[in-house]
């Protein structure tokens, strides 16, 4: 399990926040967020490409990696008012499935008994198995919730012969115990997967999963509302896994097995800050980034933005509780902005040549 950062290419973290070395726990002593890679695509049924998926979700953003953003909604900076780091790479061959997910679990693990939060970049939707499993094995089986953004349900048996797979990591969790399939609650879902049989199963164990009609039907404030009372029903924490794809292949093209007709990227984000506001979250993963699909960095975009909706809103929620404050969505941006006018007043620049004294 020993860090030695990315296991692909340059050593980066996530938007340049420090490293810390798992094997090290005085390095992440006091972490609130460790990050964590999951170069993995072992488990795709498809396109594969998702090994490449945590290097580009760190990296994929037009500021400088300084380890700083604070938000413009939130008010808040998920990477300087929580504790952030980044372990680098957990050490995952896709060719081993079965080796790859029982380290990550381990990682994971000890990421929870530090009391951070981890958070995985993967590597493909294999990897919610150990990601979960890893935050039950400390808080406790069926004392996590899970919320689950998906096209796909995620819920296989045996997919090409192995019990181990992208298609099955939810039944998994289920049938471990890690995770109760009554707190299991799944969002985005459509298309034509999986089959009947799969839903009968999902429906023994009492899941609650929206699909794309009833989202748009009732709306998915609605929707999100009804989960979270599932999901904070008694239990002791709520684990978020992100499957890229349950944003429309035209807002995360880069992804190895698009489904049409599913969320915007504004409606992910906003579902994730609220999730993450609202909710005691202990852990999450953002899966499925597939770079050599990509156009244009849409999808590593969008998953690095939420990434960074998560840890702003967690730094939103948790200044909110020492200030005995409340975020106000309906605060316009500038009202917060009192500070008096300088002495002198505002000096003001004149374009004189151009690209020189602008405005910004
Ligand atoms: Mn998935």
């Amino acid at each position: 399990m020993t860090r030695y950062g990315a296991q692909f290419g340059p050593n980066l973290t996530f938007l340049g926040v420090p490293e810390c070395d798992l094997d090290d726990e005085a390095s992440y002593a006091n972490a609130d967020v460790v990050i964590l890679g999951a170069p993995f695509d072992g488990g795709t049924s498809y396109r594969a490409g998702t090994r490449f998926g945590p290097r580009a979700i760190r990296m994929t953003d037009y500021l400088p990696h300084d380890g700083s953003r604070p938000s413009l909604a939130l008010r808040a900076d998920g990477l300087q008012d929580l504790k952030v780091y980044d372990a680098g790479d957990v050490e995952m061959y896709s060719g081993e499935i079965e080796v790859a997910l029982p380290t990550l679990e381990a990682a994971v693990e000890k990421v929870v008994q530090s009391g951070a939060i981890p958070v995985s970049l993967g590597g493909d939707h294999s990897i919610a198995y150990p990601d979960a499993k890893g935050c039950a094995n400390v808080i406790g089986a069926g004392r996590v919730s899970m919320i689950h953004f998906d096209a796909h349900a995620d819920t296989g048996d045996i997919e090409f012969g192995s019990l181990w797979g992208h298609g099955q990591p939810m039944r998994r969790l289920i049938e471990s115990g890690a995770v109760r399939g009554d707190r299991f609650l799944q969002i985005g879902l459509r298309g034509y997967w999986p089959p009947p049989e799969t839903l009968d199963w999902m429906s023994w164990q009492n899941m609650r999963s929206f699909e794309m009609t009833e989202i748009v039907q009732r709306g998915l404030r609605e929707c999100l509302t009804e989960a979270f009372t599932i999901a904070t029903d008694d239990c002791d924490g709520v684990f978020l896994s992100v499957d890229i794809d349950v944003c429309d292949p035209g807002h995360a093209p880069g992804t190895g097995t698009p489904e049409p007709g599913g969320l915007s990227a504004r409606e992910l984000l906003d579902a994730v800050r609220r999730i993450c506001l609202e909710l005691p979250v202990v852990g999450l993963d953002v899966v499925e980034v597939s770079p050599p699909y990509d156009h244009a960095d849409i999808t590593a975009a969008l998953a690095n933005r939420v990434v960074l909706e998560a840890l702003s809103a967690i730094a939103r929620k948790r200044q909110d509780l020492r200030e005995g404050t409340q975020w106000d969505p309906l605060r316009p941006l500038l009202s917060e902005r009192a500070a008096p006018i300088p002495e002198g007043g505002i000096q003001q620049h004149h374009h004189t040549h151009l690209g020189h004294d602008q405005e910004r």
